[in-house]
């Protein structure tokens, strides 16, 4: 079947605006490359409801393929809306984190036919393959509809038994204008259950790794195109020590040279100083780690499971073994720790690391999440506008505080950890220049951002999205 796979054209801020926006999402590639390897005629693009018919026009799609989280349901749910009405013949299907936990919203807002509930890589040409032989309602665990006005298998969530032979994602996949850079994948779900994050809720705290040897030989072809360096998805690489180091093993084995980045936790590097070491010696440029709180008890009720102490040490073991190092910050616990003293004493704790960079959110309670399900039960959301779920915007009723005092923290948290570094920043830029762990339109774009915050006073929120 002729097969057009949509990563909705993202208007969110944050990370993603830092980022220039407009990457296609992984998971899409990953459930398109398995429907190419399907033998489905299959593309991916970026779009929204206005330049969607041009790709309509050009690949004449008879399926068409969704992919949002929260921040971007907005954009896919106009979208789908869209090719409903004006194009009735096109299959529609939607798939991600939210529309798992959100599907019967999700059914009724855009009349889609079709939500994949977990990992599409199975369940998906599964379906195509029944809608080519003209069935219409197949019973496929994870691929749920509406039929005479009752959600059909709406009960699970669908997992792969194995990842070890996810498809290759290729650059063919993609429509030529939209650019290509490969990441990997060695690992899915996360054993922790942090109380803002969707992972344990999406892979029920299950956690499946590949093999070195498919891993290595995945990062060799990549490397036979041209590519040095790698940013792993894995929502947390060193959950198995032992397997890093056979992987660390297999790169000086193979003696392969590249980068990569990736994500990992402080207890982790805390425990396995050599581990770490070895993985900064094979090419690890950058981690991506949680702070999350510099208040233990907030720390414990996310049930983040580390301590002040460990984030100190961390860090230390990280400047020392020259890995860049990029760290999270949550303002907000949605408890009684939300008053002015407490996320003042958060922010100094962040001025007083000597930290690289840091990524400030708001607490947002995703669909799926502990925290999201808590104040549902308290009648504490504010609203459901999703496109402010964008971890910038707080979108539920703190107990001591207004919504808004919250919001104001946002810009200032910024202002005041990162003019804490002062000029520290300087041989960290370089430094990640030279590994290539952050590219330089990252640095560029964050500094425009503090210049139309500080010296042209526009809205904070605006100067990121800009
Ligand atoms: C890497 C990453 C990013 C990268 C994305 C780069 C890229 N090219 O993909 C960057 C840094 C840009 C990013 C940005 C953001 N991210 Co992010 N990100 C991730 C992370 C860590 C990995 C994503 C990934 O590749 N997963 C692996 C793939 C295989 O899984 P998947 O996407 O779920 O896809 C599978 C299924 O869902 C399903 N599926 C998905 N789509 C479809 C479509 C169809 C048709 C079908 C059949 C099936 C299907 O099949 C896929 C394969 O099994 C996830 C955590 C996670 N593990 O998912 C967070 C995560 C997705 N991000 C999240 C958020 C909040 C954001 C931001 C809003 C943050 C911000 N403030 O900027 C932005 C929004 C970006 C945007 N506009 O879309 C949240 C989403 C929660 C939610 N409900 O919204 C997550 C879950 C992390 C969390 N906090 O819990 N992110
Ligand atoms: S925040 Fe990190 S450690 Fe916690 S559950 Fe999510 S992926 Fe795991």
């Amino acid at each position: 079947m002729k097969v057009l796979m949509v990563s909705p054209k993202a208007r969110t801020g944050g990370l993603e605006s830092l980022r220039k926006g407009n990457q296609i999402l992984q998971g899409l590639l990953y459930v398109a490359a398995a429907a190419r390897d399907a033998g489905h005629d299959t593309t991916v693009v970026v779009a929204d409801k206005d330049n969607v018919d041009s790709y309509i026009k050009r690949y004449h799609p008879e399926v068409l393929g969704v992919s949002c989280v929260s921040a971007s349901y907005p954009i896919a749910r106009e979208l789908i809306k869209y090719v409903k009405q004006q194009h009735p013949g096109i299959k529609t299907i939607i798939g991600g984190h939210h529309a798992t936990f959100m599907y019967k919203e999700t059914f009724s807002d855009t009349g889609v036919d079709y939500i994949c509930r977990g990992e599409g890589e199975e369940v998906f040409p599964q379906l195509l393959a029944a809608l080519q032989a003209g069935n219409n309602y197949p019973d496929i665990s994870g691929i749920v509809y509406m039929r005479n006005g009752s959600y059909f298998n709406d009960d699970k969530i669908a997992l792969l038994q194995d990842i070890e032979n996810l498809p290759l994602i290729t650059r063919d996949l993609t429509a030529p204008e939209f650019s290509f850079s490969p990441k990997i994948v060695s690992s899915r779900g996360c054993p922790y259950f942090c109380s803002f994050c969707s992972i344990s809720a999406f892979y029920g705290g299950r956690y499946r790794k590949r093999s070195v040897k498919t891993v290595i030989a995945e990062i060799k072809e990549y490397i036979s195109w041209g590519y040095d360096s790698f940013w792993f998805h894995d929502d947390n690489l060193t959950v198995d020590t032992k397997w890093m180091d056979e992987f660390c093993q297999a790169i000086e084995d193979e003696g392969i040279k590249f980068h990569f980045n990736c994500m990992s936790r402080v207890d982790t590097i805390c425990n396995n100083h050599a581990l770490i070491a070895r993985m900064a010696k094979v090419g690890c440029s950058l981690m991506s780690i949680g702070i999350e709180s510099g208040i233990p008890e907030v720390l414990e009720r996310m049930h983040k499971k580390i301590s002040l102490e460990q984030i100190r040490t961390a860090i230390k073991i990280l400047n020392k073994l020259s890995i860049s190092h990029n760290w999270y910050m949550i303002i907000g616990s949605a408890d009684e720790f939300d008053t002015p003293k407490h996320i003042e004493q958060n922010i100094k704790f962040f001025c007083s690391l000597p930290l690289g960079y840091v990524v400030i959110t708001i607490l947002t309670p995703f669909p799926g999440t502990e925290i999201f399900n808590r104040l549902v039960a308290e009648d504490r959301i504010l609203h459901y506008n999703w496109e402010d779920y964008d971890a910038m915007h707080c979108v539920y009723k703190p107990l001591t505080m207004s919504h808004k005092d919250i919001d104001a923290y946002f810009p200032k948290a910024y202002v005041r950890v990162y003019l804490s570094k002062g000029w520290r920043l300087l041989p960290l830029f370089y430094h990640s220049f030279k590994r290539k762990a952050m590219r330089p339109s990252t640095i560029i774009s964050a500094i425009k951002t503090m210049f139309l915050y500080k010296v042209m006073g526009m809205d904070f929120r605006k100067a990121l999205n800009k």
